[in-house]
Order: C-alpha cells, then structure tokens, then sequence
C-alpha cells in the first residue's frame, strides 16, 4: 500500500509503498477513511530534532483518523469486520490509573505503552496510508449511525482536544458567561460549535484572518474580533468591562498568551491549546485573581463518545477540505500558508 512517511526530523515526508499490516494478536487493521491533517504535523516535519520527543521517524503521519475494520486479530470479540470505527489517538498503557478511565492522554507509564507518549501518526505509523494498524481494540469507538469516517476522522483531535479544552470549564461558562476563542482554524472552528452546543456562554472569537473570522460567524461565534493591539480593550468592551469567564487560546504564541491573559476576568480560566511555543510571565500581578492558567492535550476515551454523539447528530460539523493520498503535502502547503478553511482530510481509498 501507499503510505506518506515522515523518514527524518527536518524533513519532507514521503509518499512510498509499504507491506499492508497484518493484525497481532487482540489488534485491529483498519481500512481508512480519512486522515485528518493537523498543524503539530508541520511541526513534526520542520521544527522536533532528534532527543526532543521521547519517539521519532520513521513513521506514516495522520494522527486523527477513521474508517472500517477489516481484519481482527485473536482474540477481539468487541468488533466486526466492516464496521466503521473513529481511533482513538493517544495511546498509553492502558493499564495505569490514567488510562484505566480513559485517560490515555496523560498516561502514567509511557514505557509499557505502544510508543512513549505518542500513538499512531506521532511515532508509530498513523492514518495517511489506505490500511492502518491500531495495536489493540480498545482504542477504536464505533461510529453511531449519521457520522461517516471522513467527517469522524477530525473529531478525533481536531474535535476532542478542544471539547476536553471546553469540557473541563463547563462549570465557569453558566448563561451570562463569555468564552474567547482565539484562533478560528481546525481547532477553534470546532470549539465554537462546542461551545455553541454544549454551554449557554457568549462566544468570542479572535483571529488575524478575515476569512477565519468569517469562517468563526458562519459557526455560530456571537462576535468575531481582528487580532490587533486593540482586542483586549475590544473583549472587556463587550464584557461590560469583566473579561472573559474562559479564553482557549489555539495559538499559544507569546502574543496570544498576552492577549488571554490581559481578556481574562476575574477567577476565570486561561488554557492553552496551541504549540505556538510561547511564554506567559506569571506574577502576582501579571494575571486576574484567582485566574486558573493550564496547558490541555488531546482528551479522553470517553470523550472522544461524547464528541462523535455531537457529530452524529449534526450538533458538531467539521469544515472539511478532502485529498486524494497523492495531494496531502499539497493540503500541507494550504495549511502552512494559511489558505485552508477549516480541516484538511485525506481520504486514501
Ligand atoms: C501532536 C504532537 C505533539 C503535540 C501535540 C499534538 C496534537 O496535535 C495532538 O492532538
Ligand atoms: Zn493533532
Ligand atoms: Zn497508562
């Protein structure tokens, strides 16, 4: 089969052939429906060096991915061939106090896991091929009926990262409440369909494109602000002067940081999402009262039901760009320069 393959740091990946992977025993093999193309793969290709991350090249990218099973290993009862499937990316051991919930993402004993601290697209071979190798049954939710792998695969990450993002600060976003997205692309686009359908807060979104604010308004964002020196006086402006209860900063650059933290109100929450690999100086004074600050990654299993549940019923749509396997460093290219709406899904088959 075709596969595209990062083969070094640094680099451009690939596209070779490789053998079609067979399952072991209690794993699952996977046609693909869709590969979703996510911006830590540009990352991957032009910024990680060697010793930076606990894993590395080669393998095949996609980390947000979908499809159908095709072939059981011994031992998996819980599937059927055929069935349609979402993978869960994260994979840990499985069997620490983390991940027994669900919680793979923030695994506690990465040694026994497949890879440490990656998964299939960051380590191990990933989606952007027509079959891929999912190490154990665990890790596929079945897709409820009315969601397509293509449309699943992004809700994969694209999706889960932010509702985990939002998830985790229901309690601050009660009717009156204001949420602040900064960054409307793959990410923030769905965090405000998020937020949209699971709290009754105001949503806010900040972006220095036109055509992300567009795309954040065509989402349902009640306001959609420019990112220039004025946005923080803009959001305390349409807060009465509070702030915002949540920011989910999808940039993480030292502006955006500064920007989250001046637009926060009071007790509110400031997360950061986004690899922009920016820093926030944190003072006594630097930051409101009782403002929380934390960085998220991914989510959990069970959230990642919660989030295809919204898919399925149309509560959660992600702006999709299609590929052929053949044109996916073009859809890297579009998304470098800034040109994608939305997210880019390879679709291999
Ligand atoms: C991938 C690699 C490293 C950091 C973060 C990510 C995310 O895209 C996973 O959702
Ligand atoms: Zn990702
Ligand atoms: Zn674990």
């Amino acid at each position: 089969m075709r596969a595209l393959r990062l083969r070094e740091w640094k680099s451009d990946p690939v596209l070779v052939d490789v053998p079609d992977p067979e399952p072991g025993p209690g794993q699952v093999v996977i046609r693909v429906g869709g590969a979703g193309a996510c911006h830590s793969d540009l990352h991957l290709m032009h910024e990680f060096e060697g010793g930076q991350l606990p894993w590395g090249p080669p393998f095949t990218l996609g980390h947000e991915n979908a499809g159908w099973v095709v072939a059981l290993g011994d031992g998996v009862s819980a599937l059927q061939v055929g069935q349609p499937v979402a993978v869960y990316g994260p994979w840990g051991c499985g069997r620490c106090a983390r991940c027994r919930p669900g919680a793979e993402n923030y695994c506690e004993d990465p040694a026994n896991a497949p890879v440490p601290s990656g998964g299939g697209g960051l380590g191990l071979d990933g989606g952007m091929s027509e079959y891929m190798l999912v190490p154990d049954a665990r890790l596929l939710i079945p897709l409820p009926d009315g969601l397509d792998p293509a449309s699943a695969a992004p809700l994969t990450d694209a999706g889960l990262t932010p509702y985990h993002a939002i998830r985790r600060s229901w309690a601050k976003l009660p009717p009156g409440a204001t949420a602040v997205v900064i960054g409307a692309g793959g990410l923030g686009h769905l965090a405000i369909q998020i937020l949209k359908a699971t709290t009754a807060a105001t949503v806010i979104a900040v972006d220095t494109r036109t055509e992300a604010l567009d795309l954040a308004l065509k989402n349902g964002a009640d306001l959609a602000i420019p990112s220039n020196d004025g946005t923080t006086a803009s959001i305390r402006d349409a807060t009465g002067e509070h702030g915002a209860d949540v920011v989910l900063d999808f940039v993480g650059t030292d502006a955006t940081l500064a920007m989250a933290a001046a637009a926060a109100r009071t007790l509110g929450d400031v997360t950061i999402v986004g690899l922009g690999g920016g820093t926030l100086p944190l003072s006594f004074f630097s930051v409101p009262y009782e403002v929380s600050l934390q960085t998220t990654y991914w989510g959990t299993r069970p959230e990642l039901v919660e989030v295809l549940n919204l898919g399925a019923r149309g509560l959660l749509q992600p702006e999709i760009v299609q590929f052929p396997l053949e044109e996916a460093m073009e859809a890297y290219r579009q998304m470098q320069d800034g040109k994608l709406a939305g997210r880019a899904v390879i679709v291999p088959s």
